[in-house]
């Protein structure tokens, strides 16, 4: 399958190519693609090395597959000219996710919801998949009312540009800055910019990301998200309120045998989920698991995943993988 990544020089391109390889992808063309800038460029695939081109020669190459992560704009523009050519497109960025004729696929949790036709597929947003790969069974046993949530976000999750300002600052030396604080020794409770409501886009994308999923518009979602200088993954403090009785263990036993969930649970021994063990691994980890002390059938917990796999690439890729399982591609 001639298989093409736009975007495949940035942080989430770059690991796109290392999962595609890992699980094994039937890719019998890498077409990498990237911006004018990056066209002659080569990355690293399966041992040999693949030269970049632009959007025109991907699309005259007729790939069967594109994945996007190159920004919203360039989904927004290029996606359908992918689609056009009968190429599937599963996109990465925001573009598309909230768009009423495109599915938003998390396929531990609706993967069901895909067709034939279905031409581009929406990726959701890092801190969302985490989340519901989580909540989900909860939600399918007992109905969720209402999710309290806050994130501990890495700074993976704003590109190479953040990476270089936290090395910059614990080398002591200036340069651009993509955050409005120093991120270095601090936590900035604000992930992208600040909406009318007052909440940020990165918040509202957890409530508007979780009410089409689920499918349930009716779960109140209360997001706080937040930037700390970490690079291993994103970590969320969750507090859900179910609709019907349950009991911790009940809560634990799901979480256990939940698709695409690692239990990681054990107080005596300080063990919990942390996003340094996350790194690199494609599970979702829960730890933490507690009833709350005042609100019955409400349940804390802490979950870590690592936002450039689960969060983007290996999301992405299980999307493909979903559709060739299906001989839709
Ligand atoms: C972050 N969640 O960590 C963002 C990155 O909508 O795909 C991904 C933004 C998106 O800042």
């Amino acid at each position: 399958m001639k298989v093409a990544v736009v975007g495949a020089t940035g942080l989430v391109g770059s690991v796109m190519l290392k999962v595609l390889e890992e699980r094994n992808f039937p890719v019998t063309e890498l077409i990498p693609v990237a911006s004018e800038k990056s066209v002659g460029k080569e990355v690293l695939f399966k041992g040999q090395m693949v030269k970049v081109v632009s959007v025109q020669e991907a699309l005259a190459k007729k790939p069967h597959l594109a994945i996007f992560s190159a920004g919203a704009s360039v989904s927004k523009m290029l996606a359908p000219q992918f689609a056009k050519i009968g190429c599937k497109v599963v996109d990465n960025s925001s573009a598309w996710r909230m768009d009423p004729d495109i599915k938003l696929v998390i396929p531990e949790v609706n993967g069901d919801v895909l067709t034939i036709g279905d031409m581009i597929i929406a990726n959701p947003n890092c801190s969302t998949i985490q989340m519901l790969v989580a909540l989900n069974p909860l939600h399918q046993e007992y109905g969720i009312k209402r999710i309290v949530v806050s994130t501990y976000q890495s700074i993976t999750g704003t590109g190479v540009k953040a990476v270089t300002q936290m090395e910059n600052e614990r080398a002591g030396v200036e340069g651009p800055m993509v955050y409005p604080h120093p991120i270095d020794k601090n936590c900035i409770p604000q992930c992208d910019v600040f909406l009318d409501n007052r909440y940020t886009k990165e918040e509202v994308k957890l409530i508007v990301e979780t009410h089409k999923i689920l499918g349930d518009k009716t779960i109140a979602v209360t997001p706080t998200a937040v930037r700390v200088p970490v690079v291993g993954g994103h970590s969320e403090s969750i507090t859900v309120e179910l609709k019907k009785s349950a009991t911790l263990d009940d809560i634990t036993k799901i979480l256990s045998f939940a698709p695409g969930v690692v239990v990681l649970d054990n107080p005596a021994k300080n063990e919990y989920p942390m996003a340094r063990m996350a790194e690199g691994k494609d599970s979702v980890f829960v730890g933490r698991i507690r009833p709350d002390l005042f609100v019955q059938n409400c349940f804390s917990m802490w979950v870590v995943a690592d936002n450039l796999r689960k969060g983007a690439a290996t999301n992405a890729i299980q999307i493909a993988e979903l559709l060739l399982a299906k001989n839709w591609i």
